[in-house]
């Protein structure tokens, strides 16, 4: 009689085994199906409990009262300007269109928030929160959309396409998705360069991950060890297509084996899981030891931009995600779990914000349009019209720091 083969085999020298870091205190566990009727086409929740209650935040190894609070604050200003934004689009003030980071609050805001001041980060369309975080106002972004003269870009485009290289370190997205990875990696490597480690991030869609320049990018940073913090936004849709269809892993963090480099799994719509996962990659980044993947798993709460009404998205799952709203749940956190706000310092905060919000609301408005005589301007280059410096000039040391076994090897590469 041959012996009876075990259930849970032990693991042998030929099955490698991998972790990833899971923050979360639930993991939904749902699937769409796309059903066909005729030429019609739609999605259905295929299986899991969609009745279950929110769970609670997590509680931030290294937030203090009043960096929560901050967050909240962000968060709350980010939603509110986004809400004025639609407003400003249905009174036919915004020139094209508005997208919106809705029930990414949380994502956008905590992690920025992990980012020293002289640190980088590249935003994409649905991180307002994040450019609020690194120092654009309000006005700044809603005068962008409208074209204003004021705006960063001085109305030359009217959408997320901006940044600020000499003040806020933020680096303007070109849409191409995927293409600002590699851009924030060289950021690392000029540092590097300089001799310092620090940390840089930027964030790629469920869809945008797919594209053959995230890996390009990724795969630099982690052979260079440099300092990049990837977000992977996992909202579920990118455009129309649910995330079922865009990729086989079961979770996107599990991309980070292949690079060799932590990958971590955070609840989005938790800032202080966001938060936690983003500065233990930050200080991983300062330490030289190299990049790390986190992937906030959430939903986008509403179409691809104000354009799409997001029709294709079973209603049972906004249901769901709306039970998981961040800013309801980080204030339910502040004020009843932990008591770090009273109602009525809640009230006076969200009073602060609003008045804040539409006083900028008012100045952006009531901006004026740039002049047609100035519409070539900043856009060719004229001789000596302006000057591009580096901004960490010529290398200042060989090699740079890594840390690790393959030490040398990196060190070749940056020769
Ligand atoms: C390389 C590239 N392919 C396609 C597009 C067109 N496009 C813009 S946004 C988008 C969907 C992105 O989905 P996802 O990455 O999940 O981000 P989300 O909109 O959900 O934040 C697509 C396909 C593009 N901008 N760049
Ligand atoms: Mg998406």
């Amino acid at each position: 009689m041959g012996r009876k083969p075990t259930k849970n085999a032990e693991p042998t020298a030929d099955l490698r085994t991998y972790t990833i870091r899971d923050y979360r205190l639930e993991k939904p566990s749902f699937t769409l199906r796309q059903v066909r009727t005729g030429d019609e086409l739609h999605y259905e929740v295929e299986s899991g409990d969609l009745s279950v209650p929110a769970p609670p935040i997590r509680e931030s190894k290294y937030l203090s009262r009043e960096q929560c609070i901050e967050i909240y604050r962000w968060m709350l200003l980010n939603r509110r300007m986004e809400t004025a934004l639609e407003n400003l689009y249905k009174q036919g003030k915004v020139v094209g269109g508005v997208y919106f980071g809705l029930g990414q609050e949380a994502c956008s805001c905590a992690s920025a928030y992990a980012l020293h001041k002289d640190e980088w980060l590249g935003p994409m369309i649905r991180n307002q929160g994040a450019l609020l975080v690194r120092g654009f106002s309000p006005a700044d972004i809603m005068m962008q959309y409208m074209a204003k003269s004021g705006s960063p870009t001085k109305g030359r485009d009217a959408s997320s396409h901006f940044g600020d290289i000499k003040e806020r370190n933020v680096v303007a997205p070109i849409s191409t998705l995927g293409d600002l990875i590699p851009v924030l990696a060289g950021i690392a490597l000029g540092a590097r360069l300089q001799g310092k480690n620090i940390a840089v991030m930027t964030y790629i869609g469920d869809g945008g991950q797919s594209t053959g320049v995230t890996y390009e990018g990724l795969n630099f940073a982690a052979v260079q060890r440099l300092g990049l913090v990837l977000m992977v936004e996992n909202n579920l849709w990118g455009y129309s297509t649910p995330a079922d269809m865009q990729f086989r892993v079961k979770d996107l963090a599990e991309r980070a084996i292949a690079y060799r480099i932590p990958g971590v799994i955070v609840d989005g719509t938790d800032a202080c899981q966001v938060y936690d996962a983003c500065h233990e990659a930050c200080e991983r980044a300062r330490r030289g030891e190299g990049p790390t993947l986190i992937e906030a798993k959430m939903m986008r709460m509403k179409g691809h931009a104000i354009h799409d009404a997001a029709e294709y998205v079973p209603k049972p799952l906004f249901e769901y995600w709306r039970k998981r709203d961040p800013i309801a749940r980080l204030e339910d956190y502040l004020v009843h779990k932990k008591k770090w706000l009273s109602a009525n310092e809640n009230h006076v905060l969200i009073a602060d914000v609003e008045r804040q919000l539409e006083a900028d609301r008012e100045f952006a408005v009531n901006s004026p349009m740039p002049t047609p005589e100035s519409a070539a301007g900043g856009v060719y280059c004229e001789a000596g019209c302006h000057q591009v410096r580096p901004k960490y000039a010529v290398p200042k040391v060989r090699g740079g720091k890594a840390e690790g076994p393959k030490k040398t090897e990196a060190a070749v590469h940056l020769k």
